[in-house]
């Protein structure tokens, strides 16, 4: 076998993102596209030589090829050995657990989490650190930097490794492990949770439904949900993994898992309803009739961690990214725990966990997890939200609504306007932050602002900063408006807007969240001009 030296040139535009480098399949399928990314990788790591690496995906589109580039090119760069999941697959917390449990140099992970997969749809490579967690900023802009200077990289010429079978084969001086993916995963979470607890509930008549989405976690709520808690077989849906997600888009949210939907609002709706997205990582939980938004599953689960064996001591502290809904600072004030406001993006809670200072986090994107791994997890959600049921014996509607009166409500919406012209955006943003300050005591829409800046963070454990976070506008009353360009779309551009209002009126407990929020909305509609901005009056996705 031959190690060939390929001479290249760069490519515009390889800067990963929120998470990694997400661009059209096309794209990454063109010649040197994602070798160039690659050999760049070993480059912002300080090379591969002598490294051991975990290798996943979430088996979509060109992920079995990607692979086998990516398999062929370490071994080239003389890494020892890569932990390949069976069939390329594995999920991104179980990717995240296994460079842990094995104490590897870090792993890539091939995913555009909840973007659609197929050769028109898009396609992702991003990179975790030893710690499990995605790379931090310094490392993806060393990455970066790599990128606009490339000349050449490494490939061994050899045949494609059979990643079907199970057990350990040689590529060139480099060892490749193919492991099953689900198996470590699944007895992590055995550890985490009350099992037996869960499976009496079910036992008892619990009905459950989880929607994987034809995504990757299909074979790991198979063999947790059904063959160990023993819920019914065919309880979990849409289990096989495809390239194409069945030609849907794994997102979970109210749109993209609408089948999901249905189901819960349906007559018979079973007690529990729950999804997951295209890596596995995002989570959806909903109860009979009741979709629980994302910020309000991460304030119910910090206030109730404790039930569940692995928090029994304490979560100590909880952190949340900038946009998602103060809810869970109520609970942590409640309850004596520190509270972090980070910005969008599972790589700023890393510092947080590693050192201790925060054992559970969540982001509204569907986003929850805790110190188990250095992502979040979106079965480990679905778990911790079963624990709490079998703990407390409440069903979700009820428990969501105790919560409220507990705590208050803090009404909350996402509303995103996909595929807006880059500059049309942008422009949005800038002439919105040139009037900021003086925002202040205006009225729009009947709310008035209270106070109004752009977020920008301090890592309280390295000092590391990150600026223009996002825009936020504070309103009298408890309201929230921020606003942000969403750093993981391959088209355009995606404006997010975060809309949230606080009551502690408990008939305003069961009204409509858009119909609640209807004076935020407005008033952030007048603020940001959004549609002098862009030509759009109603968002695409309302979450
Ligand atoms: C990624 C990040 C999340 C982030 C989300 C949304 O999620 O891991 O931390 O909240 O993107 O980012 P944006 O608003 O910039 O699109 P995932 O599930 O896509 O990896």
């Amino acid at each position: 076998m031959d190690i060939v030296d390929v001479e290249t040139t760069p490519f515009e535009g390889q800067k990963p993102g929120t998470s990694g480098l997400r661009k059209k399949t096309k794209t990454f399928m063109q010649p040197r596209y994602l070798e160039n990314f690659v050999e760049c990788i070993w480059r912002g790591i300080g090379g591969v030589e002598g490294k051991t690496l975990v290798l996943g995906g979430d088996g979509r589109y060109f992920g079995d090829r990607a692979a086998q580039v990516i398999l062929r090119m370490a071994a080239a760069s003389g890494a020892r050995r890569i932990i390949v999941g069976q069939g390329a697959l594995m999920s991104t917390p179980a990717a995240s657990n296994m460079i842990r449990k094995r104490q590897t140099h870090g792993g890539i992970i091939l995913s555009a989490s909840h973007n659609p997969g197929g050769p028109d749809e898009d396609f992702g490579v991003k990179f975790n650190t030893p710690n499990g967690g995605p790379a931090p900023e310094e490392v993806t802009g060393r990455i970066f930097e790599a990128t606009k200077e490339i000349r050449r990289y490494r490939i061994l010429e050899a045949q494609d490794v059979d990643l079907d079978r199970l057990g350990t084969q040689r590529l060139g001086d480099m060892e490749v492990e193919v492991i099953d993916p689900v198996a470590d995963y699944a007895d992590l979470m055995e550890r985490l949770f009350d099992f037996a607890a869960i499976r009496e509930m079910i036992s008892g008549g619990f009905r459950l439904t989880f929607d994987a989405m034809h995504a990757v976690t299909g074979p790991y709520a198979r063999e947790i949900l059904e063959n160990r808690l023993g819920a019914a077989p065919g309880s979990v849906r849409n289990a096989e993994p495809k390239p194409d997600f069945g030609g849907g888009h794994p997102d979970p949210n109210p749109i993209w898992a609408e089948e999901l939907v249905r189901a819960m609002h349906a007559e018979d709706a079973p007690d529990f309803g729950a999804a997951s997205d295209g890596d596995g990582d995002r989570n959806m939980i909903m109860g009979p009739g009741m979709y629980v938004a994302p910020s309000d599953s991460l304030a119910v689960l910090a206030a109730n961690a404790e039930l569940a064996p692995a928090y029994a001591d304490g979560i100590r502290g909880v952190a949340r990214s900038m946009p998602t809904s103060r809810a869970v600072d109520h609970v942590a004030r409640k309850k004596g725990l520190e509270c972090f406001e980070t910005p969008t993006g599972w790589k700023f809670f890393g510092n947080l966990l590693d050192e201790g200072r925060v054992r559970l986090c969540g982001e509204e994107s569907a986003g929850t997890g805790s110190d188990h791994v250095r992502e979040k997890d979106g079965l480990w959600a679905v778990l911790l939200w079963l624990n709490v049921l079998a703990a407390t014996g409440k069903g979700v509607v009820e428990l969501v609504h105790d919560h409220w009166r507990e705590y208050g409500r803090d009404i909350y919406s996402r509303h995103d306007f996909e595929g807006v012209e880059s500059e049309k955006a942008e422009a949005l943003i800038d002439e919105l932050r040139t009037r900021l300050d003086g925002l202040a005591g205006q009225s729009f829409a009947g709310r008035v602002v209270e106070a109004a800046d752009e977020f920008s963070y301090t890592d309280p454990v390295d000092g590391s900063t990150a600026a223009q976070q996002g825009l936020r506008i504070y309103l009298e009353g408890g309201g929230r408006i921020v606003l942000r360009l969403s750093g993981t779309g391959t088209t355009g551009a995606t404006l997010r807007v975060y809309l949230e209002d606080r009551t502690e009126e408990q008939d305003r407990f069961g009204v409509d969240t858009q119909e609640a929020l209807g004076e935020v909305i407005a008033a952030a509609h007048e603020i940001a001009r959004i549609e002098a901005h862009t030509g759009r009056t109603e968002p695409d996705v309302r979450a």
